[in-house]
């Protein structure tokens, strides 16, 4: 029994009842909680503190750095290391491994994150969010390793997303079930509002950029061709174009979201986008936690060992029978 308005401290202590954290990890999700406050709070009033837009650096993938990611980080990376939570610390927005500080290498975790995601959304008032991703370290002092990086999404402890929407929202997992909290902005103070989600085991909601189909494999296109034709259940197609918002939606409602492998530059192979440390490994603990499936095109995310802390996969995330169909339609191809 979990009670509704419990404020995420009283949660992650246990006081409903339900299984209370592990401290080190309790400390590092009200680290983020923190910061997410503070990131909300610049979201709604972006355009008038003269923070919106575009900076002139690119991240590591080459994209635009919008103005709020680059605060967003900063925020992020000053609170976790300052509060000395975590012992390493990996950002969308930095090519390698931050360092602690130094009371944070007594620290057993390292976090991941993508401070703002969606992030061309922001200058059109789009919701956008923060995901992040804990791990155990696997080293036994000093600062974290890459090893203790290079982790797969089976070993995460904790991770959740931030969503700045018409509400902010924190949805997370620690032990096995999701919990989602609202932030109370007159209170600072995120609050249990949506205890034990389950997402539907189908839905009626498929999501994916189809201006890229054309260069998706067959039995991808074949599948979303499959959800269109008037012979298939009424599906609908919603994409918001930022991850967070886009998989939100399909937890709480049932569907599946796709980005698959495409061909970015012609001329060069078939590759997913999404990254897999701190956009599909979290969300894909979370789908699991609350009934669904999510997977590359075969394996199962949380089961792919990443080769770098930048790796991309393409991912097909959702309810448990959608995604199942995906793969049934795979294996027919291959056996075809
Ligand atoms: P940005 O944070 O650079 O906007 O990227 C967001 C994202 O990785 C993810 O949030 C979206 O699902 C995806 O990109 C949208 O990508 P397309 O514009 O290629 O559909």
């Amino acid at each position: 029994m979990q009670l509704i308005g419990e404020s995420l401290r009283g949660h992650l202590l246990g006081v409903g009842g339900n299984k209370p954290a592990d401290a080190g990890i309790a400390a590092v999700l009200q680290e983020l909680a923190r910061a997410a406050c503070v990131i909300s709070r610049d979201v709604n009033r972006a355009g008038l503190v003269g923070i919106l837009g575009r900076t002139d650096q690119h991240n590591v993938h080459g994209e635009t750095v919008q103005k709020l990611d680059v605060y967003a980080n900063e925020l992020l990376v000053d609170g976790l290391r300052k509060s000395a939570v975590v012992c390493g610390i990996a950002s969308e927005e930095s090519e390698n491994i931050i360092s602690p500080s130094a009371a944070g290498e007594k620290s057993d975790y390292i976090v991941y994150f993508d401070p703002l995601d969606g992030s061309s959304n922001i200058d059109v008032n789009v919701s956008i969010g923060t995901i992040f991703a804990i791990y155990r370290r696997r080293s036994t002092k000093g600062a974290a390793t890459l090893e203790d990086f290079l982790q797969t999404g089976r070993d995460q402890v904790a991770a959740g997303y931030f969503l700045y929407g018409t509400s902010t929202m924190l949805v997370f997992t620690a032990v096995d079930s999701v919990n989602g909290f609202t932030l109370d902005s007159s209170a600072g103070e995120f609050r249990l509002s949506h205890p034990n989600i389950r997402t539907p085991e189908r839905g009626r909601i498929y999501s994916c950029n189809e201006s890229n189909s054309g260069t998706w494999d067959t039995p991808t296109q074949e599948y979303v061709a499959a959800l269109k034709s008037t012979s298939s259940r009424a599906y609908t197609s919603r994409y918001v174009g930022s991850f967070v918002a886009d998989f939100h939606r399909n937890l709480l409602k049932g569907g599946i979201f796709l980005y698959p492998a495409d061909v970015r530059e012609p001329g060069k192979p078939a590759s997913g986008k999404l990254r897999l440390m701190y956009e599909c490994n979290p969300m894909a603990l979370l789908q699991e936690h609350a009934g669904g499936l999510a997977v590359d095109v075969e394996h199962d995310i949380l089961d792919i060992v990443p080769v770098g802390i930048h790796h991309r996969v393409p991912l097909v995330i959702g309810s448990r029978i959608d995604v199942g169909e995906y793969l049934a339609r795979r294996r027919e191809h291959r056996a075809a």
